[in-house]
């Protein structure tokens, strides 16, 4: 497996879990290592990211749920008079063919808001990715230390 310039995921044990939503699709999306970042104790939000190669036809990621968290947004970073603030991405991420999109570049993230208790390093996070064509995929996120590196946003609206 194959991470080029993501040092952070690339330090990070490797899961390929290939998604077999339908029989007829051999070549379907591959979702990797999906994780949360763990997050202070009373914390409200928290941020995920995940690693996409679709297989042979698009998709895209249209929505997250979980009972973790009151509602899953997908957001990217903006710089907006060189403060970073975050938009939802009206459209999701869009996955194109036989390519690796990486949830978490350029600014993206998957944003909790509501968390059910702050993410602890180690705990899984059951989810559902909902995509547009493989519709509603099951997935676990791992919580990682907050240490790692991050892009210090601010949460629109808090
Ligand atoms: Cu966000």
């Amino acid at each position: 497996m194959k991470l080029p310039g993501l040092a952070l995921l690339a330090a990070l044990a490797t899961t390929v879990v290939p998604v077999l939503a339908q029989d007829a699709h051999p070549d379907a999306i591959s979702i990797i290592q999906p994780y949360v970042r763990a997050t202070p104790p009373g914390a409200t939000t928290g941020a995920g990211y995940i690693i996409f190669d679709a297989g042979q036809a698009d998709d895209r990621l249209v929505g997250i749920e979980t009972d973790a968290a009151e509602r899953v947004e997908l957001h990217q970073n903006q710089i907006v008079d060189g403060v970073a603030r975050m938009r939802p991405m009206a459209d999701g991420l869009f996955l194109p063919a036989n390519a690796e999109t990486i949830l978490g570049e350029d600014g993206t993230h998957a944003m909790f808001f509501g968390l059910a208790a702050p993410f602890i390093v180690g705990q899984e996070i059951e989810a559902t990715l909902i995509f547009e064509k493989a519709g509603r995929v099951p997935i676990v996120f791992t919580a990682e230390p907050m240490s790692g590196p991050s892009e210090k946003h601010l949460h629109e609206g808090q």
